[in-house]
């Protein structure tokens, strides 16, 4: 099988092509990602001189390097390639809409021009909007996205849909909740506040640190795709969620305890603009019909990842650059 990965410099990518490399030697993975600040190939170091592993530099809404990339002949298409950050998108949101909304459709025309046997959108919970203390998201949950990421995301998403009702290309959208393991990047709240306290600096949790967040260890949703590209039946959606609800506030705790930093550090800050109070999945569609189940706990997870980032200082102090020190001063102040 020939596979494309889009934004596999990134995080959940790079530990995508980490994972498929491990579960399907036999596959080729070809990445393709234009680098942007949140694309590090040295998440890719260990693999990079794989026989079966070649890394592309390219923007996905560049159709010329598309075109060439599907010439190729490929069989499937992972699309994480994104705009992430939802307090970069409240800051700038037009580059969310030209990659999310227009990179996915270039994707796909290019994808419908050459034939594929799937296309897999990677998307998220946000496009759902905010739940309150009760119910879950499930696959019918209409979708009210509340920020220009998520609404770019859900954007994304109905073209997805559109090109399978259309012209019938095979696709699946997955709809993950927050992710968090190795290679994350430091704008991200449990990265961001790991860093931080390891530097004794005041940790920035937004508003009254309540809200809710379903966290699930990257390779889970890894395992999930995998079984979605295998399995998914054609023009589905499936929600990807570990049924992990922490508030913000439990998870800062948790990284100070496990640092053995004070909670003197942590430092309300004025709320994000339009921010979600809940996410919570209903993984039930992935779980009965696919017989998807997460291998990690939570507890044993979040104490794996932040060990993680305390013996790669060096990976994350070298990202933390003049470009993000920018970003940083804009978000937050100088703080
Ligand atoms: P990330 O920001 O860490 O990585 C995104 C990658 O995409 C980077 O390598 C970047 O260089 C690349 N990229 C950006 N614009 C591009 C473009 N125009 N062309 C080619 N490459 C481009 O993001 P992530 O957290 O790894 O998220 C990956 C995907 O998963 C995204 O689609 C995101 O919406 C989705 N998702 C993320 C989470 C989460 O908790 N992080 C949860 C659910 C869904
Ligand atoms: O400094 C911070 N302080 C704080 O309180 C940051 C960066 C975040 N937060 C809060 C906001 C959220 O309630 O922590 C929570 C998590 O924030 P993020 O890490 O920015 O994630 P979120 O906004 O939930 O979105 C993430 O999960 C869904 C990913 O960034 C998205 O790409 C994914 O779709």
């Amino acid at each position: 099988m020939k596979l494309l990965v889009t934004g596999g410099a990134g995080f959940i990518g790079s530990n995508f092509v980490h994972y498929m490399l491990k579960e399907h030697p036999e596959y080729e993975i070809i990445n393709v990602d234009a680098l942007t600040y949140a694309g590090n190939l040295e998440n890719l170091k260990s693999i990079e001189s794989s026989p079966n592993y070649t890394f592309v530099k390219a923007d996905i809404q560049d159709k010329a390097a598309m075109d060439v990339l599907f010439q190729q002949g490929i069989d499937v298409v992972v699309n994480f390639a994104a705009e992430s950050h939802v307090d970069r998108s409240i800051l700038d949101p037009a580059i969310f809409v030209k990659t999310n909304v227009l990179g996915t459709q270039v994707l796909l025309d290019t994808a419908k021009k050459y034939g594929i046997t799937k296309f897999v959108q990677v998307s998220t919970d946000e496009v759902y909007g905010t739940l309150g203390l009760t119910g879950f998201f499930t696959e019918e949950t209409p979708l009210a996205p509340n920020s220009p990421y998520s609404a770019s995301k859900a954007g994304g998403d109905l073209l997805v849909r559109a090109y399978h009702e259309t012209f019938g290309l095979p696709v699946n959208i997955t709809r993950c909740s927050n992710n968090y393991g190795p290679y994350q990047f430091p704008e991200k709240l449990i990265p961001l506040m790991i860093s931080r306290a390891v530097n004794d600096q005041p940790l920035p949790v937004y508003g009254d640190g309540l809200n809710i967040r379903d966290w699930l260890y990257v390779e889970d949703h890894c395992s999930a795709i995998d079984l979605v590209i295998h399995q998914g039946a054609s023009g589905e959606v499936y929600n990807i969620g570990g049924s992990n609800e922490r508030t913000n506030l439990q998870i800062v705790k948790t990284i100070l305890a496990e640092l053995g930093k004070p909670e003197s550090l942590i430092t309300f800050v004025q709320d994000r603009p339009g921010h979600d109070r809940r996410y919570g999945i209903d993984p039930t569609k992935l779980t009965s019909e696919l017989g998807w189940t997460p291998k990690h706990n939570f507890e044993s997870g979040i104490k794996e990842t932040i060990r993680w980032y305390l013996e790669h200082q060096e990976w994350w102090s070298r990202i933390q650059s003049g470009v993000y020190q920018e970003y940083y001063k804009k978000q937050y102040g100088a703080r």
